[in-house]
């Protein structure tokens, strides 16, 4: 049977789902999507023979939604995953699961209550195979204690309604994520460092770039260099520092181009194209998984995590202080 999937929110990043659940992944159908822009979203339903609901809250309840997707507005992500849950169906929010760790800890009370996970979080960096691989490296212990982790997350460009605090909550929210999944460990303090000299492409709301400092609780220290602007491709990058040798991406492509005496390999243009097999994974296994009323993706207690975290960032940048990150405990549901 068919999963009967409703999309709250088809922007950019929306539409990338709908596309996949329909041609790409197998199982489910997009049978319902809701947006704020309605003359666009009427249009759309229609030409991907979908249902239009004004109201995300009815799309929610509609007999004709067996699971969600929010791919909203970051700040209406919260209301949706809460009334989703309420209607005991399962759902799957694109990142940050709440803007603020308050909001999270809304999200992780409501499954608490009802004693079951419904909620997974799109941290799809855990279905790249690069990370993945490297994860599998570094739980062998072959290359000895992790010391250091240097990352880079660049954007070709922003435009001008991306803002400081969102290179944190919007960006660097993904390597929150995909290191303290990867280290298998807590982050313990956080610090900003901006340069004194910004990229002339950005705005006034908006330093770029930014260099983020963390320290996991048994004293790996990593450097995360946010860069939203840098003009040449969306540019991942993550360097594992062991005592016997290092571990890191390498940049997925499949061919290089010589000529002019030049070697040349592609360099993404988005997160879209860069993690196009993520999506996929990521997708594929969620609905597997709500198909058999067990996920096991990255739950409401990671997005809790990381958003205490790039909360914390955002404290240090503000303050320019070494933040102490502290967390609740951790609920049995998520043991
Ligand atoms: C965007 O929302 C993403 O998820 C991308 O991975 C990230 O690189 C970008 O900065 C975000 O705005």
């Amino acid at each position: 049977m068919e999963l009967k999937i409703g999309v709250i929110g088809i922007g950019a990043m929306g539409r990338d789902h709908v596309e996949r659940i329909n041609e790409r992944v197998n199982g489910a159908n997009v049978t319902a999507i809701s947006d704020i822009n309605k003359d666009v979203a009427t249009a759309y339903a229609k030409e991907i023979n979908a249902t239009f609901f004004e109201n995300a809250e009815d799309l929610i309840a509609s007999e004709d939604v067996d699971a969600v997707l929010v791919t909203s507005w970051d700040p209406t992500h919260e209301g949706y995953v809460l009334e989703t849950i309420k209607h005991n169906k399962h759902v799957f929010c694109e990142k940050p699961l709440a803007l603020e760790s308050s909001g999270c800890t809304n999200i992780v009370n409501a499954e608490v209550e009802k004693n079951k996970r419904f909620v997974q979080v799109g941290f799809m960096r855990r279905y790249d195979r690069g990370y993945e691989e490297i994860k599998r490296e570094l739980q062998t212990g072959s290359l000895g204690e992790t010391l250091l982790v240097h990352c880079t997350h660049r954007n070709e460009y922003v435009d001008e309604s991306y803002n400081t605090p969102m290179a944190v909550e919007n960006t660097a929210v993904h390597e929150v994520d995909a290191l303290r999944w990867l280290l298998e460990e807590d982050f313990v303090t956080a610090e900003v460092r901006l340069p004194k000299k910004q990229t002339t492409r950005t705005h006034p709301d908006l330093h770029d770039p930014q260099l983020i400092l963390l320290e996991t609780e048994s004293g790996t220290v990593i450097d995360l260099e946010v860069f939203v602007n840098c003009q040449f491709g969306y540019d991942i990058n993550c360097k594992v520092v062991c005592e016997q040798g290092e571990i890191g991406l390498t940049n997925p492509t499949y061919y290089s181009v010589k000529t002019e005496r030049k070697d040349s390999t592609r360099v993404p243009s988005d997160w879209k194209e860069r993690f196009i097999s993520a999506y996929d994974r990521e997708l594929q296994l969620w609905i597997d998984g709500v198909k058999q009323d067990h996920i096991t993706g990255p739950s409401a207690w990671d997005g809790y995590m990381a958003s205490v975290t790039t909360n914390a960032c955002s404290e240090a940048r503000d303050s320019g202080k070494i933040v102490d990150i502290k967390f609740e405990s951790k609920p049995e549901l998520y043991k």
